[in-house]
């Protein structure tokens, strides 16, 4: 008689339930179907376990059972889409995304990213005032995402379905509006990126993968996300 195959445990994801790139990485887990055990940290008591596989110390680092490690938000995305994409969605993306794709998170992970930070922390980002980096992030990102959303009449980026791109940039856009939400709910010039924004929170995708855990402590056994 052959012997069953020993059980491969799951990749071991380190995260933080409120970091929009560990919230993308889940994002795409879920929807890929794909099952890990979850080490919730905190951002200021680092496990030792994390630090030894990322030094930089962020998150989200996912480690694969061959020992592989995954240190950004968008290889793990990227790992999760070609492992198993999601049945019927626009442009499911493996490891390759188009140029297009690729300008897009270039400008979220860059330039919208840095107007994105310098509008929520202004103290920390004096050059230029909350306002002025609003209109940054907008000019750099909501408005194209504007004109595409507008031009193309569909739902999400790509068509009537999700894509890793709609993934990729929720959290970011979620961040956005979250900060002055008068302003958000009134900003003329972006009323498809506000419902695409507002579709896309109400997927029970998106709820759940905002679940709370409580953060992981070694020799404890990660619960399955
Ligand atoms: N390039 C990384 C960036 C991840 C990142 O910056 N995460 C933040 C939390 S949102 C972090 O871990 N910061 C470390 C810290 O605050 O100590 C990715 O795409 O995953």
């Amino acid at each position: 008689m052959t012997p069953e195959p020993a059980a491969i445990d799951p990749p071991l994801l380190y995260s933080f339930r409120r970091c929009p790139y560990a919230m993308r990485a889940r994002l795409a887990l879920r929807a890929c179907g794909l099952t890990v055990r979850l080490r919730e940290v905190l951002l200021r008591d680092k496990p030792p376990e994390l630090l030894a596989l990322n030094p930089a110390g962020t998150v989200p680092v996912l480690q694969l059972p061959d020992g592989q490690v995954l240190l950004h938000s968008l290889d793990i995305m990227r790992w999760a889409f070609a492992q198993q994409p999601p049945v019927g969605w626009s442009r499911p993306q493996g490891a390759t995304p188009t140029e297009q794709e690729a300008l897009w998170l270039h400008t979220l992970d860059g330039a919208f990213k840095r107007a994105l930070d310098g509008y929520k922390y202004p103290e920390r980002h004096p050059s230029l005032s909350a306002e002025t980096w609003r209109d940054q992030a907008v000019a750099v990102l909501l408005q194209p995402l504007q004109r595409q959303l507008q031009t193309q009449h569909t739902a999400f980026m790509w068509g009537d379905q999700p894509s890793l791109l709609d993934l990729a940039l929720w959290p970011f856009v979620r961040q956005l509006a979250q900060v002055d939400a008068a302003w958000w709910a009134g900003a003329t010039g972006l009323e498809d990126v506000r419902a695409w924004l507002q579709r896309g929170l109400a997927l029970p995708l998106f709820e759940s993968v905002m679940g709370k855990y409580p953060a992981w402590h070694a020799g404890e056994t990660e619960p399955r996300f």
